[in-house]
């Protein structure tokens, strides 16, 4: 389970509704500012979640054999490319759709290997291909290119890379789009002895992979690279001087995937925003979806302090626990539970307060109200704040590390509003 669309855009009306339902007491004025401040913005920041996300664009290019097929299947984890010798009959690139029915996600890749295959007797690529692929370029504007080589084959890749730099030159110069792209060193095992292999195992492929790195990026990109993993130099550089973003060793053999999370790191901090949610969901990142979530606490803390415009009675503050709840239950989905009130609960039973799973929302956030850590008799903004962070953090411990940690003892100091 995951972040479902369709399902969140319901939650989001129930969580509409039960804010009304609360804040009924309230005099009007403080209510309309209430939800224009603090329900208003929290709804939008799911529903922007929601409805602008859309599919990550991956454009692959690379010579025939040297592993698209196999890197698109080990980044998506499973078999969505034909891997072999099939030959196409006409140059052109095939973009697909890879759908994630369990996590509610989609890919869209364009393959770029029939244009890749029509090469001319000396080997070279001929001029109607370049013109293809740059059409490619233009007509899907990828969120990211794959620029898939065979590391031991790095040494003939200037061709390739003069290719790369006319066509990512022109779309430039038409679009003015810097589509970023991934030097991708497939095959890594292939280098040297194939038996020494992983690298983590026998230093003299480490140092081969070093080698090979330092080779692409100096002599080849002629960027400038930093360590993508400080404690492994081979895993791989982030690159700046020009449009690649990075240099990632990989072996992407179905069976022996080696370095693709690295690789699925780049790849993630380069494409759109509005990408990240599909991309990291189809791969089900704990790591990167928590730190969606944690951008999520961040800002639910903010616009919850929004209350200190009007401040309101202790005894009102179950007007904040719809957003809570609200929070609670993406966050869950961003770890993997339903879209639903069960996710709320499971949450809520897990810090020690029980609400029957035959109940509705409306008693979720009654009880809430028990562990929302606040003190005084007026609710400030900086207080409503507080609370909110505590129990996004005590929520995202549950859920990502499965630890029980009650909002109240989230620590105060993390607090930064
Ligand atoms: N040892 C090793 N073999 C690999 C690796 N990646 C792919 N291969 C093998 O290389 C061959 C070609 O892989 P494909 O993924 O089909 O290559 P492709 O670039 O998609 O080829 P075309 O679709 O023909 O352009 C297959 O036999 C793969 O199993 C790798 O990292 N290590
Ligand atoms: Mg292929």
């Amino acid at each position: 389970m995951a972040i479902d669309k369709e399902k969140t855009r319901e939650l989001l009306s129930l969580i509409d509704d039960l804010f009304d339902s609360f804040s009924g007491n309230l005099n009007p004025e403080t209510k309309d500012s209430l939800k224009k401040l603090v329900m208003g913005p929290a709804i939008e920041e799911i529903r922007k979640l929601v409805d602008d996300s859309r599919p990550p664009v991956m454009l692959v290019m690379g010579r025939s054999g040297h592993g698209k097929s196999s890197l698109i299947n080990a980044l998506a984890g499973k078999e969505v490319a034909p891997v072999g010798d099939v030959k196409p009959e006409t140059p052109e690139s095939i973009p697909y759709l890879i759908t994630f029915p369990e996590q509610y996600s989609t890919w869209q890749i364009v393959d770029t290997r029939g244009i890749f295959e029509t090469t001319n007797p000396d080997g070279g690529i001929p001029e109607s291909a370049v013109s293809m692929l740059k059409e490619s370029v233009k007509q899907y504007s990828p969120d990211i290119i794959l620029h898939v080589v065979s590391a031991p084959e790095i040494r003939s890749f200037s061709q390739d890379l003069t290719l790369y730099q006319e066509i990512v030159d022109e779309v430039h110069k038409e679009q003015n789009v810097k589509t970023p792209t991934s030097l991708i060193l497939n095959k890594a095992d292939t280098i040297g002895n194939p038996r020494h292999w992983p690298p983590e195992e026998f230093a003299n492929k480490a140092a081969l992979l070093q080698e090979n790195l330092s080779y692409a990026a100096d002599d080849i990109l002629n960027v400038n690279a930093t360590l993508l993993n400080q404690n492994v130099p081979y895993y791989g550089y982030e690159t700046t001087g020009n449009q690649y973003a990075g240099i990632v060793p990989v072996c992407s053999l179905e069976g022996e995937e080696w370095n693709i999370d690295t690789l699925s790191d780049l790849i993630g901090n380069n494409i759109g925003e509005e990408a990240k949610l599909d991309f990291y969901q189809a791969q089900r990142r704990d790591k990167q979806l928590k730190k969606v979530s944690s951008s999520i606490i961040k800002r639910f803390t903010t616009i919850s302090g929004g209350v200190g415009t009007t401040p309101i009675p202790l005894s009102d503050i179950a007007v904040l626990t719809p957003l809570q709840l609200l929070m609670i239950t993406v966050i869950g989905s961003l770890a993997g539970r339903e879209v639903s009130k069960k996710t709320a609960y499971e949450y809520l039973a897990a810090v020690g307060v029980n609400v029957g799973a035959a109940f509705g929302l409306r008693e979720g956030a009654r009880q809430l109200v028990k562990i929302v850590p606040v003190g005084g008799s007026i609710i400030s903004g900086s207080m409503a704040a507080a609370a909110t962070y505590s129990i996004g953090k005590s929520a995202e411990a549950y859920f990502f590390h499965g630890k029980k940690i009650k909002p109240q003892k989230v620590k105060k100091d993390e607090v930064e509003v």
